[in-house]
């Protein structure tokens, strides 16, 4: 049975999707985000429970497991799914209730299974560039100033190489499509580790983006809300370029530029050198649970 005291493989973590889907299937569905260049899809869980109005909800999207061997991003995104299905807290079940929420754990899901079969350390896809080296790092893929900060050309980069052209990778390039094709998307929210912090856009520049005051005040709320549970300052909210490094080429910084989505924001979550012990990822995802409530 699926738990939150070990780490699960990608094909384990689906299961836990479909089983979920089928236990509440009045008000989630499994939704398929994109696909990977060995063939798996991007599976995710749409949650959205009946409501009296007529128009949309808004919708809150989650991603996770960009890089493969940032384990604790999908078990809190699974464990965060786990509260929004059965939490009986008001305030978690009104903020499950408020939106649309797609909710994608692994989205490179060849390198994650490859960090658990091969090498632990794995960050990037598994495409083949050479005869010897695999992979290009999914957050520096994006079309939004690839190549210009923090990112390499040289494909046996075992870290940031930024692929062989902007969406080169499949995953995001059909990861991609399938945000562009959403309406009403409110905010966008990337789970990475092991930086503890909270970063907004762009991560490239230092220069603040219109609603940028706003994003730091929201974001400042939902870090008083994560401090409550184990005392754990983040750093930021911030851009990269101030308080971590220059990165082009991101998720959330071409999400922001393509798609105009009001909140987005990447999450540094706490980690250890991507080795947090799997009997503390309560701690994170209560932690990060509360984050939430502080950002909605
Ligand atoms: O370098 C990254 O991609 C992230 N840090 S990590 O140590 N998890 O690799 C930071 C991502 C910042 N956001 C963007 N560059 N969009
Ligand atoms: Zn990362």
């Amino acid at each position: 049975a699926f738990s939150w005291t070990a780490y699960y493989d990608v094909d384990d973590i689906y299961e836990y999707l479909g089983n979920v889907s089928k236990e509440y299937s009045n008000w989630t569905q499994l939704v398929v985000g994109g696909e990977s260049y060995e063939g798996r899809q991007i599976v995710g869980l749409r949650i959205n429970t009946p409501t009296e109005k007529d128009e949309p909800k808004k919708i809150v999207f989650i991603e996770s497991g960009i890089h493969a061997r940032e384990w604790i991003t999908p078990a809190t995104t699974t464990y965060f799914i786990n509260q929004l299905l059965t939490s009986t807290d008001p305030k978690i079940t009104a903020m499950r209730n408020q939106f649309e929420w797609q909710i994608f754990p692994t989205v490179n899901p060849d390198g994650y299974h490859y960090s658990f079969t091969w090498d632990r350390m794995w960050r990037k896809t598994r495409s083949k560039s050479t005869f010897f080296c695999y992979g290009a790092d999914p957050n520096r893929n994006w079309d939004y100033n690839w190549l210009k900060n923090g990112a390499t050309s040289n494909p046996c980069n075992y870290q940031t190489y930024g692929g062989s052209e902007p969406f080169s990778e499949k995953e995001t390039r059909t990861l991609s499509e399938y945000i562009q094709d959403l309406d009403n998307l409110l905010a966008y929210v990337a789970f990475h580790a092991d930086a503890q912090m909270l970063l907004v856009p762009y991560s490239d520049s230092v220069e603040h983006i219109d609603n940028y005051d706003d994003l730091v005040k929201i974001g400042k709320t939902s870090l008083e809300y994560g401090y409550k549970v184990n005392g754990e300052k983040y750093d930021g909210p911030a851009t990269a370029a101030e308080i971590l490094y220059k990165a082009s080429g991101g998720s959330m910084d071409w999400v922001r530029h393509a798609t105009g989505t009001p909140l987005v924001y990447t999450y540094e979550l706490r980690g250890k050198s991507f080795h947090w012990p799997p009997d503390r990822i309560y701690e994170q995802g209560d932690e990060v649970t509360q984050m939430m409530l502080g950002l909605f």
